[in-house]
């Protein structure tokens, strides 16, 4: 017969594990490596050589477009083969650490205007020197749209300006929304101050019409002394995002605020019109009222980068999955690779577990025409020990059968 103390503590236990309303952040732990899952995936190599791929993405025709950190866009013909010579190169980019060429999406209608968007750090000289005699640059992240030309890609509009930037912390995350809308996720760039300040671009989730202009119904637009971009704040420095297929809720994942303020605190956020989420108010397993609480917290850092909604069929048991990468986090507690979790049907949390974590860092994850899930290491961006192949993008499907 059971201990009554026991008995009492299980059902405290059982009593904490009872989602309640405006609960304190699930906290999912650190997910395991599933063996079973990984023994069942065919990973192949899909591109090699390449350097610091920042994200990735599909044309309608099969091709997949790719960012290269130091501020090249690069092209995949949809037989699978790198084409040689860069698509684009971005001028006067600022690069570096967490900065450089980042974000990548076609737009909606690309068959039609050939349109695709680039978010990258920028710099221009101001012609002062400072005291030791060097040339000032100012620097600030920004989004501009390309468009095709004769097999590759010219400027076409500058979208917008003036994120604030420096070497870390800059975001920056492009997608087009299920409402056409372009969605665009920035960086406090190690100012938290930003993340709350409405006048600011900083630590923010934006939204805007594919010319740039503002949509009438953003959140703000009537609030004075507020950027009428934002679409939500309190952020820190999030480069994940995506839409759940069936309810079309937007989900986040955030680098938290690991040697700042603790350990890890990394997040995955369900991210809502107007919601206000904590940094710096609230972190980790704090909540606050007016404030939203991560969804999931991971302490120590994993350092969750892109994630993604997979619904193809070249994976059954990845299908419906919230998947997101992970560069590992700093230090000796790595923990990389691909994150893999089950949602219930309110949105908590129900389980996790991890796959690929053989490659290194993981940044840039997308879901092809093919139904194959394709990831990228970056193990060259200065933080990695890269193989000779590195930087790869891995394309991913289940073994057939009997293999
Ligand atoms: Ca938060």
């Amino acid at each position: 017969m059971q201990h009554p103390t026991a008995l009492l503590f299980v059902s405290a236990l059982t009593m904490l594990g009872t989602p309640l309303l405006a609960a304190p952040p699930t906290v999912a732990g650190l997910a395991e490596m599933d063996t079973a899952l990984q023994s069942g995936l065919q990973v192949e190599d899909y591109v090699t050589g390449t350097k610091v791929p920042w994200a990735m993405c599909f044309l309608p025709d099969g091709r997949m477009l790719f960012t290269e950190r130091e501020g090249r866009v690069r092209g995949v013909a949809a037989d699978g083969k790198l084409i040689p010579e860069a698509l684009f190169e971005v001028k006067d980019i600022r690069t570096g650490g967490e900065i450089g060429l980042m974000g990548i999406t076609p737009h909606p209608d690309f068959a039609k205007n050939k349109w695709v968007y680039i978010a990258y750090g920028h710099q221009e000289a101001t012609g002062e020197k400072d005291a030791r005699g060097r040339e000032r640059v100012k620097i600030d992240v920004r989004v501009m749209r390309l468009r095709e030309s004769e097999g590759k890609f010219i400027e076409d509009k500058l979208i917008i300006s003036g994120f604030p930037a420096q070497s870390n912390h800059a975001g920056c995350l492009l997608r087009f929304g299920p409402d056409g809308k372009l969605y665009i996720t920035t960086g406090e760039m190690f100012r938290r101050e930003l993340s709350q300040d409405m006048t600011s671009l900083g630590g923010k989730t934006l939204r805007l019409n594919d010319d740039g202009s503002v949509p009438e119904d953003n959140p703000f637009v009537k609030t004075a002394d507020a950027r009428p971009e934002i679409w939500s704040l309190g952020h820190r420095n999030a480069q994940g995002m995506d839409w759940q297929p069936r309810t079309g809720v937007m989900y986040q994942v955030e680098h938290g605020p690991s040697g700042e303020a603790g350990t890890g605190g990394d997040e995955l956020n369900r991210v809502e019109k107007g919601k206000n989420y904590g940094w710096p108010t609230i972190h980790h397993k704090q909540s606050q009222d007016g404030l939203e609480h991560p969804l999931a917290e991971w302490s120590p850092a994993i350092a969750p980068s892109q994630l993604l909604f997979y619904t193809g069929d070249a994976i059954p048991a990845l299908k419906g999955k919230l998947l997101f990468t992970a560069l590992g986090g700093l230090g000796g507690n790595k923990r990389p690779g691909v994150y893999v979790i089950s949602l219930d049907a309110a949105g908590a949390v129900t389980g996790q577990t991890r796959i690929l974590t053989s490659l290194g860092r993981l940044r840039a994850i997308a879901q092809g025409p093919d139904g194959a899930l394709y990831v990228s290491t970056s193990n060259r961006d200065g933080r990695g020990r890269p193989a000779d192949s590195d930087d790869r993008i891995l394309r991913i499907t289940a073994k057939p059968a009997g293999k």
